[in-house]
């Protein structure tokens, strides 16, 4: 394995307990969240449509970000498995984006989580539509499949996902960076782009999980520092793998922003230059946690989302 970005050790961030093992956190949450995922999809009618969502759904990926939430909410004392039809609501948001965005009128892409695209397997109508019943379905998952968390807890769920997905999320990072294909791109576009298309929903992720415990704002705050540090950090990373990485490892298409005359920040900083970048953002991430070190335990219990941090520049897709 290659990293992107070579971090302080990720298996134990300082701070973090001695019987802390990263590796199987990841391991043990993910096979948590595929569970729910599974379970989160009914029978769904026509057979078309349902077979579409769960194609794309449950074909693989990091789990990223439903383990923040799940690390968020336990790190602001919540109980993570609450925080699970939230968590599951942001992974079937993000895996809409990923089917809307591989569409020929946007990316134009074959290749996503190492298989044909949803719209190459099911056609553009009905990809279309399964990215649309997903993103509905994840709001159905926070507002009727929440059971145990309080009604004004979740409304506030549902208003933090309304504007992530939408024009100031997502939706809007995603306009400006398809205006933006050919054109020169100052640093402070590609971080507006970014900080929308990437690093809104991995804010959206840890702030939910804080709010489904019942977190204080600052601490809240603290919290949307942290993901902004590594939403950042993700996106450097995301570029970087784009130029050096192959598609076999990485799952999608390989050296696609080149081809698509991208501003990335390799282009605007070089290598080097971005991948220092990427570090200093994830140690300034990290540094941010450290309010919850009043919280008892020195920084015991902020070690996922710490190691987390490390994972998102160290990894190798
Ligand atoms: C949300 C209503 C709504 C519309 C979507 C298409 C679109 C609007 C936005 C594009 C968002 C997008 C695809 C951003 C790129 C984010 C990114 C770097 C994805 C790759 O994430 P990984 O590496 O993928 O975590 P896996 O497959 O591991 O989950």
């Amino acid at each position: 394995m290659t990293a992107a970005v070579t971090s302080s050790d990720n298996a134990r961030p300082a701070g973090a307990p001695e019987d802390f093992d990263f590796n199987s956190y990841l391991a043990a949450r993910k096979s948590e969240v595929e569970a729910a995922l599974d379970a989160a999809l009914g029978p769904e009618r026509p057979e078309s449509l349902r077979e579409a969502m769960r194609y794309s759904l449950l074909a693989g990926g990091k789990r990223l970000r439903p383990i923040l939430c799940l690390a968020a909410c336990e790190l602001a004392g919540g109980d993570p498995a609450l925080a699970m039809p939230t968590a599951v609501a942001l992974e079937m948001i993000h895996t809409m984006s990923l089917i809307h965005d591989d569409l020929p009128a946007m990316d134009n892409d074959d290749l996503r989580r190492g298989r044909p695209t949803n719209h190459k397997v099911y056609g553009e109508a009905v990809a279309i539509l399964a990215g649309d019943a997903l993103l509905t379905r994840a709001f159905e998952m926070v507002a009727l499949r929440s059971p145990g968390v309080p009604a004004e807890r979740l409304i506030k769920v549902v208003a933090e996902l309304s504007l992530v997905a939408g024009a100031p999320g997502l939706v809007g990072g995603q306009v400006v960076d398809l205006e933006s294909e050919g054109k020169d791109v100052d640093l402070e576009t590609l971080e507006y782009i970014h900080l929308h298309k990437t690093g809104a929903l991995l804010k959206a992720c840890v702030i939910t999980g804080a709010l489904i415990a019942g977190a204080d704002a600052t601490r809240i705050a603290s919290l949307g520092t942290y993901a902004r540090g590594i939403g950042l950090a993700f996106q450097i990373v995301d570029d970087i793998l784009d130029v050096t990485a192959s598609s076999d490892v990485l799952g999608k298409t390989a050296g696609k922003d080149l081809i698509a005359d991208k501003t990335t920040y390799p282009k605007l900083l070089g290598l080097e230059e971005s991948r220092a970048r990427a570090r200093a953002l994830v140690e300034e991430a990290k540094a941010s946690l450290s309010l919850f070190k009043g919280d008892g335990g020195g920084l015991a219990k902020a070690a996922p989302l710490l190691a987390l941090a490390d994972y998102v520049i160290g990894r190798d897709r």
